[in-house]
């Protein structure tokens, strides 16, 4: 074989253009002179939603935004055809090159390219390029709604492309002009085409020669082939190349990425001159789904487990660099993943050549989400969307599947005009028929798949389980509704009534806050102890059943959601990872499952700080400790005391660990092959004494939360503990029942509402109501007190986006007027937090306590009216 010097001299140049923005959200006017406009200077990627998508207000901004920036044109780029290159702006963008409109795009996801030369002036160095983009509603382009923040700007990338006169098309949908598919590969051989088009611009007819060069990761040339086209003045041509045999083929799978490449050239035939050249990566791979059997890459059977990712980040908003999300990309690789679902709109580049690279199979969709409009601008964009996600991401071997709706039965219309309503869902079924037969015709070579909810009835009765040719179901038994059970029913339920439809799950997971832990995990407590078991659960009845092609975890990492409230407003806590990407301990769980190597992990390692209250012996307090893990035993020793062995249970092993005072290091170990894996980890405990007189373990400061069983970890670092009833010697309760709001389906205790002046909403969620009194047995001294309240009834209430139908609504306020006494002192009196402050905001109330003898301390609740309520108590030693 041929070693080949591919021409260094590309004859393409492609210039970032990131830097030294002007950015304002002021009125402006296109060649107007906007002396009031006030500049502020920004680098892209820009997004102007980080701060108000976080903020109590509830909305974000949803309207114009403007950039401008002057480029020089250097003598390297005159005469060249010049583009300007958006990988993506949200959601409908202006282009206007020295006061000329140059172009325009709708839709916020897929990328654009607007050719400027025209506009440029003759001679001139310089060329002022101003963007609007707006991110308003705008009920033609989708999404309408979801649960996900529609951050405003130009959040990706923007490149200059400068090209010669004769080149690949670019005005193809901001493709790369070049397609390359894998009409038959087999382990003995395969077959690549090549197809695009190009255009001349020059005003003679021209002799092109378009070569396609194929090379091994090597850079050796494995096959090679060529045309001469010849082309009209200012004409489009077009190209097909059949590479029958490209040798032997090392094939592409996630386990052995193997990338070939694909360099296609324009040559001037008359010159020999190289006009313009493209590099695609070629991943040689053949698969295949099955009713019963599931997926099968390169003849073999292949469960495809994965996650999705939203592309945003805490503190960067949806503008993250490109190495932000390659390193997305590797973690959901590196949880043993061999799939990801680009949900829900197509991603970064960088993040599809990832997938190539790193080895990850995909599905890609257009973001179609919850509703449609019934409008030809709609059903318009939403095909546009269609065809520049399949040509732009068309050549990356990673993609298996095109998808194009996301739970589009989630928010019916007309919910009271039944006939309106069959309308709007015979037109969801139109629109998915032509987006299935656009996409098929679009590529032959790749799935179709639409992913549904749980509504199986309405999604059969109207046809879009067998629509797509994969059906895929977004399932969330055990969170959004009650029973785990539920899951597994639903599997076996799709697999018995649609057997020759494949599937796949395209959506499970459930919430963890990782700041909230829980010795009692329940459904909807938020805690990082009822997600584990969650996902536990469902890896178990995934695996079980051959007929489910893949699974794939909602999702990544926590992202924003503006709408949403919860234990921490604003975030989807459904990450793997949290918004920062820290891993959580079901991240953990995946790895042990998956990924084909010794594997142990300290799996609550984010939970490195501890509290709890000692044993009546004063000693210790026992608290689970879990690991994840893929071997079979594994030993813990704790401050180099061995604790035992324990079999490891579905890929977890847990221990009731008594840990002292202070620190605790925690040893896991296990050997597999006669090796020795092992994690540690120090875990800092601060142990309450039992009583709190105790000589051993000094009181020093007690943070409790009322009326919930979790533990939390707050925004300054304080460790909360749930609280207990009253016992002589130590502190608690007396009276008053813990906050839980009637048939709510849900939440086992507290509120999810946003509670306003405050980053840590789970002290203030929760509360004892009709709470008597509380009391500390300390010992004679000086103290701080500190109550927290929060009135919990009362003031809107809105649920979405799990509620869709809950568009807000008044509650009842409650009457509620107290006294409270601190060692029968008045300390707050006619204490009304309704009226005084509002409802659902955070109330602080701080005294000094003096405590002589053995008096210690008695809050006392008095009420006026309705009933006392108290949220979260602190008892702080002061000398
Ligand atoms: C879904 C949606 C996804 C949400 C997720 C959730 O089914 O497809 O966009 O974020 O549920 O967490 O509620």
């Amino acid at each position: 074989m041929l070693f080949v010097a591919v021409s260094v001299h590309a004859q393409r140049t492609v210039l970032p253009l990131n830097d030294a923005w002007q950015f304002s959200k002021d009125n402006y006017t296109v060649n107007a002179a906007n002396a009031a406009v006030k500049w502020q200077a920004v680098n892209l990627p820009h997004t102007w939603n980080i701060d108000d998508v976080m903020d109590d207000v509830p909305g974000y901004y949803r309207g114009a935004g403007w950039y401008k920036k002057t480029i020089n044109i250097s003598a390297a780029l005159k005469n060249k055809n010049l583009f300007l290159y958006f990988e993506g702006a949200n959601q409908q963008t202006e282009v206007y090159v020295n006061g000329q409109k140059a172009g325009s795009h709708t839709g916020g996801y897929t990328a654009f390219c607007v050719p400027v030369s025209p506009f440029i002036k003759t001679g001139s160095n310089k060329a002022e390029i101003v963007v609007k983009v707006d991110n308003s509603f705008n009920e033609n382009i989708p999404p309408l709604s979801a649960d996900f923040t529609f951050y405003g700007g130009i959040y990706r990338c923007v490149n200059l492309i400068a090209t010669s006169d004769v080149h690949f098309s670019l005005s193809d949908n901001a493709s790369k002009g070049v397609y390359i598919s894998t009409p038959s590969v087999s382990e003995k051989k395969a077959m690549a085409a090549v197809k695009g088009k190009f255009i001349n611009t020059t005003s003679q007819k021209k002799n092109l020669k378009i070569s396609s060069v194929v090379l091994d990761r090597s850079h050796k040339q494995v096959a090679t082939i060529s045309s001469v086209i010849a082309v009209n003045a200012k004409q489009e041509g077009s190209f097909s190349q059949q590479l029958n045999d490209v040798g032997t083929p090392h094939l592409w799978s996630p386990e052995d990425p193997y990338l070939y490449s694909v360099i296609t050239t324009i040559t001037d035939a008359a010159t020999g001159i190289v006009l313009d050249e493209v590099k695609n990566p070629l991943g040689l791979r053949w698969f295949k789904f099955d009713a019963g059997q599931g997926f099968f890459l390169n003849g073999k059977s292949y469960k495809l487990i994965g996650t999705s990712r939203h592309q945003d980040y805490e503190g960067m908003g949806n503008a993250v660099s490109k190495k932000v999300s390659v390193e997305d990309v590797r973690f959901i690789k590196n949880a043993g993943s061999n799939f990801f679902r680009v949900a829900h709109y197509p991603q970064d580049p960088a993040v599809m050549d990832a997938c190539d690279s790193i080895g990850l199979l995909t599905s890609v969709e257009i973001p179609v989400v919850n509703e449609i409009t019934e409008s030809a601008n709609f059903y318009r964009n939403c095909m546009d969307m269609q065809v520049e996600m399949i040509r732009q991401n068309y050549n990356h071997p990673s993609v298996i599947i095109w998808c194009y709706m996301n739970e589009i039965f989630l928010k019916p219309h007309y919910t009271n005009d039944k006939d309106k309503q069959k309308t709007y869902f015979a037109a969801i079924a139109a629109l998915a028929r032509s987006l299935d037969s656009i996409t098929r015709k679009e590529d032959p070579y790749r799935y179709t798949m639409i992913a549904n909810h749980a509504d199986f009835n309405r999604y059969q009765e109207n046809g879009l389980t067998t629509i797509a040719m994969i059906t895929g179901w977004n399932l969330y038994s055990g969170w959004y509704s009650a029973k785990q059970e539920d899951f597994p029913a639903f599997l076996d339920r799709h697999h018995e009534k649609l057997p020759n439809q494949p599937f796949m799950i395209t959506e499970y997971g459930a919430d963890a806050d990782n700041r909230i832990r829980s010795m009692e995990p329940l459904r909807f407590d938020k805690s990082v102890e009822y997600t584990t078991q969650f996902h536990q659960f469902y890896i178990t009845e995934i695996m079980k059943r051959p007929f489910v092609a893949g699974a794939v975890v909602w999702n990544l990492a926590d992202f924003n959601s503006e709408t949403r409230t919860e234990s921490m407003p604003h975030i989807n806590n459904k990450g793997l990872l949290t918004w920062d990407r820290v891993p959580k301990d079901p991240y953990f769980l995946y790895q042990a499952s998956f990924l084909k190597t010794p594997f142990v992990k300290i799996a609550s390692s984010g939970w490195e700080n501890r509290a709890g209250v000692a044993d009546s012996a004063g000693n210790f307090c026992v608290q689970p400790l879990q690991v994840a893990s893929n071997l079979q035993v594994l030993s813990l020793k704790v401050n180099d005391k061995e604790i035992g062995n324990v079999n490891v249970r579905n890929y977890l092993a847990t221990w009731n660990v008594p840990f002292v005072n202070g620190a605790n290091r925690v040893e896991v170990s296990g050997y597999s092959n006669g090796k020795l894996y092992k994690d540690v980890m120090n875990i800092h405990f601060q142990l309450q004494p039992y009583n709190l007189d105790d000589k051993k373990t000094v009181f020093k400061q007690l943070n409790v939360l009322l009326g919930a069983k979790r533990y939390f970890t707050d925004s300054s670092k304080q460790l909360w503990i749930p609280d207990q009833p009253y016992r002589a010697g130590s502190w608690g309760c007396v009276g008053g029942k813990p906050f839980i709001i009637d048939n709510n389906g849900r939440l086992p205790y507290g509120t999810d509402k946003n509670i306003l002046d405050t980053d840590d909403d789970p002290i203030y969620q929760t509360q004892l109501v009709g709470i008597k009194e509380y009391c500390f047995d300390v010992p004679a001294g000086k103290y701080e007190l500190v109550l927290h309240f929060a009135e919990l009834q009362g003031g809107v209430v809105r649920t979405p986006p799990y509620n869709l139908s809950d568009t807000g609504r008044e509650e009842d306020n409650v009457k509620r007027i107290f006294n409270v006494n601190v060692n029968n002192v008045p300390f707050l009196e006619h204490f009304n937090i309704a009226k005084q402050y509002g409802a659902a905001k955070a109330i602080t109330k701080r005294t000094v306590v003096n405590v002589v003898n053995n008096s210690g301390i008695t809050v006392s609740f008095k009420a006026v009216e309705g009933e006392p309520v108290l949220n979260a108590i602190q008892l702080i030693r002061i000398d």
